[in-house]
This record gives structure tokens, C-alpha cells and sequence, in this order.
């Protein structure tokens, strides 16, 4: 049965509770995970501390770039493990369980190099001074995982943390945990200190909130639903602790009539079907010009109706949902468009091999869904594409922009003057032009604006988050 990692020892929580854990694909319990209590947190957060000031802001940045560096190839040599963990975790198709575990890969090897050149600046002032500034190290970060991509998400977070010198207590969702309970173990056989990984399993109400509220932790990143965002910023405002979070959104792809349709289709598609459509930054509204509506939905429906859902070992276009209530929120979407007579364009298929107690959703292609039903504003986090049409490049914007989100939008437009005017006039924090999401490179920096959150993961700007800058001012004589 998985424990907690901490100080680079599996121990039981005190609680001596469980969880078990759920096989997506059948609805079966398989193992079980600790039930841990803020007690354990405690004792995640003190062995943090502890490694902190003995031995961690103590080494060279050069020696936590070989730290990461080392990581990164024992997950590489662990790859197909790390996957087939996280596939039965969370149901994935097993070439994107595969890809997930080369971004780990990628997300170290970037970190490590990163490391040693994170530059403070100098700055000219009076004669007589030198002043310059530091960028110094949080200390105790604490991460809060969710369950769609545990092994990128920590990638980006943990891995950013570290390079820039904080220690890590990590909270992996309840729903899918055991891949990054082995990437710790493999931290520790890399040569990572005692402490400077650890991971405490448990419900979010109990050990997410615990870690949200200890006065030890000296920053907190969270990756989850805009609900439970709030309670973090409510929790970490009380304490003045600094909060990066991403809580998804219902990101547009916009197609114009001079777009190159090849191009577009696989691309729209797979941005909603990708990981079952549960990825905070799935394409889940199409904007289409009026004039190619009509034979664009028709392309779409032909790819929309061979897709076909299944086990995640079959390795189909979709897997399974994570869990029964994430399809009964599905459901019930898609009732209330059946309510509201939003017509269904399209739909793919479950295969027959798929068992009835498994979590699955046909992925479904609406149209003419009205701008201000639910279904155009909120987040489904299943494969439910939601289209409308607009009428010109101002209508484009009024629509991309008419939701509380703002994550990610797709272009897709020959015009190069109106590639850069869509890029500034829609709110969101990534605009991809004529692709979505630039094959999810970890070098990207990425984070939304208005409800889908604040501050940047990923790329090198994740680790001006993961710092606080200290400015030093020498009087000479
Ligand atoms: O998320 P939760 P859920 C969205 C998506 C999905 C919806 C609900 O729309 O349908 O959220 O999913 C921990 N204090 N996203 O219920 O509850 C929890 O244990 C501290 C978008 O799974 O937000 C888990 O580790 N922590 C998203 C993490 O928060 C708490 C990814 C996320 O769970 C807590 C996931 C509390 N009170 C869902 N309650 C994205 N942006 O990619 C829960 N948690």
C-alpha cells in the first residue's frame, strides 16, 4: 500500500485511515492511499524546514542543476513505469500517459539548466552607492496537485521551486497520486536530501487545507477549480503567504473563413479530446466565421463521429473520466443543453470492450450554443465542444472575451495584421496562432488572467514566483 514520502522514508499517516484508490477504466477499487491529517503535514513541513536551513540553501546552484539534471534521467530510465502508474491512476490512453512522463522529463532537464542563471540586476544610483538585488529563495513552498496531469503539473511546479532553491511539500490529489509517490523515491536514489521532496496524501478539505494554512509554508501554488482556488487566496491572505494558482478555463479556438482548414481540424479537435477534454486549457469553445460555419461543422462532424472511447490500455482517441461524479457533471451539462434544444452535431462512440462500471463520455459536438448559457461559460472538463458563429473580427472578440475565464485562445487566420491584433484584443493569458498550445513546450510560461488565475508556471519566468527579490545598497566610505 503507498505511504507518505517524507524525509525520503515511506511512513504511514497517523491517522491510520485510507483512501482507495479507483481504476477509472472499471470503476474498481485497486490499492489505497493514506488518509493523512494536518499532523502529517506538520511533519512534512518541519522535515522540509529542517532540510531547508541544514543542507539546501546551502548548496551551489550548480549542485542543485546536477540534483535536477540527475533526476531528470532517472525518470527517463523509469519513463514506462512512471506512465503505466499514472495511466491506471487516472484512466490515459497509454501514448499520452507516455507523453506525460517525457514532459517530467523535459521540466527537469529545462530546471536544472536554468539553476545557476537566475541573475539579479544592478542598479545605478548616487555616488557612493553600489545597489543591487538578490533573487532569493521562498523557502518552504507548498504545491497543491490536481489529478488530470499529476506528473506534468508537479514538473512544472516542483521542478521551478527547486531549481530556484526551495524545498517541497506536495499534496497530490486524492484521485491520483502513486506516480509522483515514485518520482520522490527516485529523487532520493538521484541524491536529493532528506526533506527536500515530500508528499502527503490525502482529501483536499483535510491535508489540502491543512497545507494551505500552516505557518510554515512560505508560498503555496495551486492547480484546481476556481471554488476551491478562492479558499486557498481566503487561507493564504490570512497569513500574508504569496499564492500562484491556475484554475482552468473555457478557452476559445477561433477560426476565420481565409483560416487553413487542414491544419485547423486536428488541431480543434484534439484540444478537446485530448486527456477526455479534462485539461485546463482544452479548446472547449469553437468561434467560427458565418461564412464557413456551416462546412466547417460538417468536416468536424465526420472526425467527431470515428472517435472512439474506451480502456486507457486500448489506447483509443479518449479514455475514461477520472471519477463517477466528473461523468455525472458531464451529464448534466449535456442535459441542460438537451434543455435549452442546443442541437448535438456530432458524437464519437464507446466501444463495446468498455465496461459499464467504467467512467466514459462520448466526446460531443454542439452547435449554436447560446453566448450566455452555462455551457458557454463554465468549465465541463469533458470532451464537450461547444460552437458558435460570429460575424466579423470585433464579433470574434466580444465572444472570446465574454466569459469570466481567460486562459488560452487558438487563431487561426492567414491575415498577419489580424493575427497580432486578435493576439492583443483577446483577453487570456496565451494566444496560439494558428496552432493551440505549441505542442505544450516547457518553456512556455503559462498562468491566466481574470478567473483562471494569477502568476506563471512553466518557462523561466516561473521562477521570478518561486523568489522574492531582495535589493542591497552598499555606502562605500
Ligand atoms: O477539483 P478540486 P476537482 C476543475 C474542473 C473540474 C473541477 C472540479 O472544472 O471539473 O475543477 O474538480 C485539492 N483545500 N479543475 O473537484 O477540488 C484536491 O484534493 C485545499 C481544473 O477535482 O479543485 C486536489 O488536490 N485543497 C483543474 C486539488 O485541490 C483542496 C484541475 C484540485 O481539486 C481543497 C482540476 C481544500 N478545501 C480540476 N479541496 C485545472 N486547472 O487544470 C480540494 N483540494
Amino acid at each position: 500500500m503507498p505511504l507518505n514520502y517524507i524525509a525520503n522514508a515511506f511512513v504511514p499517516s497517523s491517522s491510520g485511515r485510507t483512501i482507495p484508490m479507483i481504476d477509472p477504466s472499471d470503476g474498481q477499487p485497486f490499492d489505497e492511499i493514506q488518509r493523512s491529517n494536518a499532523q502529517d503535514i506538520d511533519a512534512a513541513v518541519r522535515a522540509a524546514r529542517q532540510c531547508y536551513d541544514g543542507v539546501w540553501s546551502k548548496l551551489a546552484a550548480a549542485e542543485r542543476s546536477r540534483l535536477l539534471m540527475r533526476l531528470a534521467e532517472k525518470i527517463a530510465e523509469h519513463g514506462e513505469e512512471l506512465a503505466a502508474l499514472e495511466q491506471r491512476d487516472c484512466g490515459k490512453p497509454t501514448k499520452q500517459a507516455r507523453a506525460d512522463a517525457i514532459a517530467l522529463v523535459r521540466y527537469f532537464e529545462f530546471y536544472a539548466g536554468a539553476c545557476d542563471k537566475l541573475h539579479g540586476e544592478t542598479i545605478p544610483y548616487q555616488n557612493g552607492y553600489s545597489v543591487f538585488t538578490w533573487r532569493e529563495p521562498h523557502g518552504v513552498t507548498g504545491h497543491i496537485v490536481p489529478w488530470n496531469y499529476p506528473m506534468q503539473i508537479f514538473g512544472r511546479c516542483v521542478g521551478g521551486a527547486l531549481a530556484a532553491g526551495n524545498v517541497c511539500v506536495v499534496k497530490p490529489s486524492e484521485d491520483a497520486c502513486l506516480s509522483l509517490l515514485r518520482v520522490a523515491e527516485l529523487a532520493a536514489e538521484a541524491g536529493f536530501p532528506a526533506g527536500a521532496i515530500n508528499i502527503v496524501t490525502g482529501y483536499g478539505h483535510e491535508v489540502g487545507d491543512a497545507l494551505a494554512r500552516h505557518p510554515g509554508i512560505d508560498h503555496l501554488s495551486f492547480t484546481g477549480s476556481p471554488k476551491v482556488g478562492t479558499l486557498i487566496q481566503q487561507a493564504a491572505a490570512e497569513r500574508h503567504c504569496p499564492v500562484t494558482l491556475e484554475l482552468g478555463g473555457k478557452s476559445p479556438q477561433i477560426v476565420f473563413a481565409d483560416a487553413d482548414l487542414d491544419q485547423a481540424i486536428p488541431a480543434i479537435v484534439n484540444a478537446i479530446v485530448q486527456n477526455a477534454g479534462q485539461t485546463c486549457s482544452a479548446g472547449s469553445r469553437l468561434l467560427v466565421e458565418q461564412s464557413i460555419y456551416e462546412p466547417l461543422l460538417e468536416r468536424l462532424a465526420t472526425v467527431f463521429e470515428d472517435l472512439r472511447v474506451g480502456p486507457a490500455s486500448m489506447d483509443l482517441d479518449l479514455g475514461p473520466l477520472i471519477r463517477a461524479t466528473q461523468q455525472q457533471r458531464v451529464w448534466d451539462f449535456l442535459s441542460d443543453a438537451h434543455s435549452a434544444d442546443i442541437p448535438i452535431v456530432a458524437q464519437g462512440r464507446v466501444v463495446e470492450e468498455a465496461p459499464e462500471t467504467g467512467y466514459y463520455q462520448a466526446p460531443t459536438l454542439l452547435r449554436d450554443v447560446p453566448v450566455q448559457h452555462r455551457l458557454a461559460q463554465e468549465e465541463v472538463f469533458g470532451p464537450v465542444l461547444a460552437s458558435m458563429a460570429f460575424r466579423d473580427e470585433e464579433h470574434a472578440v466580444e465572444l472570446a472575451n465574454a466569459t469570466q475565464f481567460g486562459l488560452v485562445a487558438g487563431v487561426w487566420t492567414r491575415d498577419g495584421a489580424r493575427q497580432f491584433r486578435m493576439a492583443r484584443n483577446v483577453r487570456s493569458g496565451q494566444v496560439f496562432i494558428n496552432n493551440y498550445g505549441a505542442g505544450g513546450g516547457v518553456e512556455l510560461p503559462f498562468g491566466g488572467v481574470k478567473s483562471s488565475g494569477h502568476g506563471r508556471e512553466k518557462g523561466f519566468e516561473a521562477l521570478y514566483g518561486f523568489t522574492v527579490l531582495k535589493t542591497v545598497a552598499v555606502r562605500h566610505g
